[in-house]
């Protein structure tokens, strides 16, 4: 606070840019908390750890400054080839990174894992904010303060700061800190450039999304969504989706008592795909077992959007796996 000087003209400062990873333990609110500086909803949410499943780019560009976000995956210990794959995109987060952002869920005593997820805040070896969010949640902020002393005492952050996503208290302090930190650079993307993911695999995202807030227990670990077919016709534009599961008690669950539950599914998910497409959706949802779909190579391939279009893997146009794919 600036003593009696009223509210005094920020100096006019050089246009900055950066790389900025949001990272933490599964559940933590990382995506609630890109989509709240964004102001806009870039990644999918849900009350169970592991949602996010590759890394997600969020531009966020204002008049003097143009900021990178990565929402990763949470921190967790890798037991599957895809867990392992999601382990590896958050290592890419860290690499080559202006700013880290540690977010931490200020909700839960903290532990040994959440110690040693730290160790790949302190191998990075880039400035990092610890972000303690969920604070709307605690009954008084009185127990922020052991928190934050044992996150100081296993890691110094640059900044520790209170924050709740959720209700968008304490962003702008935080805004304010991150831009501080980020160097002089120009703009990389237009102004209207928001994220790097494809309409197909936010169409995805969103059907995923749906599912996470109608099922439990194992069921949201075990869904995978693979948009087959995409096709505009005039106004309407037709998408044909299936949700791959590994069980066949899971896929009798998700479609529900006759298909009631399929059915709510795919109606949220198509009203919010229109929202985000300003068209109208004619959405098809399938529901399949892949058994194991999570050790198959050629499957976790199929979901990799980045693999699709073109990045160092070579373009595979075979059927995905267990999957049978898109009818000609
Ligand atoms: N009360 C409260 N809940 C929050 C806040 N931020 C996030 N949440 C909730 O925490 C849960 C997890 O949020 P996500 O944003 O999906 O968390 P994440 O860290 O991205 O989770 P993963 O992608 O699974 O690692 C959701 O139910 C959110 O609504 C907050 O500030 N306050
Ligand atoms: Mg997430």
């Amino acid at each position: 606070m600036s003593k009696g000087r009223g509210k005094s003209r920020p100096k006019p400062r050089q246009h900055v840019s950066g790389f900025v990873s949001i990272l933490g333990r599964p559940n933590a609110g990382k995506s609630t908390l890109l989509n709240a500086l964004m102001g806009t909803k870039v990644a999918i949410v849900a009350d169970k750890p592991q949602t996010t499943r590759t890394t997600i780019q969020g531009v966020w560009t204002t008049p003097g400054a143009q900021v990178v976000f990565v929402d990763t995956p949470g921190i967790h210990d890798a037991d599957t080839l895809f867990n392992r794959r999601m382990m590896q995109s958050i290592n890419e987060a860290l690499g080559e990174r202006d700013l880290l952002l540690y977010l931490v869920d200020s909700t839960r005593t903290p532990g040994a894992e959440d110690e040693k997820a730290l160790d790949l805040i302190k191998d990075a070896h880039t400035p990092a904010i610890a972000v303690f969010n969920k604070v709307d949640a605690l009954e008084n902020n009185a127990a922020l303060l052991p928190l934050i002393d044992r996150y100081r005492q296993w890691y110094e952050f640059d900044e520790y700061l209170p924050l709740s996503a959720l209700k968008g208290v304490g962003l702008e302090e935080l805004r304010a800190a991150i831009l501080k930190r980020l160097p002089a650079g120009p703009a990389w993307f237009p102004a209207d450039h928001v994220t790097d993911q494809p309409e197909r695999f936010l169409a995805a995202e969103i059907i995923r999304e749906k599912i996470l807030a109608s099922t439990r227990q194992e069921v949201p670990h075990s869904a995978a969504v693979l948009v087959d077919e995409w096709k505009e016709e005039g106004r309407l534009t037709r998408i044909s989706a299936t949700v791959h599961v590994e069980r066949p008690g899971q896929k009798a669950i998700i479609v529900g008592a006759r298909g009631a539950m399929l059915k709510k599914v795919g109606s949220e998910a198509r009203l919010e795909i229109e929202r985000l497409l300003g068209r109208k959706v004619f959405l098809a949802l399938f529901v399949k077992v892949s058994p194991k779909w999570r050790e198959n190579e050629r499957f976790l391939k199929e979901l990799d959007w980045r693999a699709m279009i073109g990045g160092d893997a070579p373009a595979v146009r075979e059927p995905a796996g267990p999957d049978d794919n898109e009818g000609e």
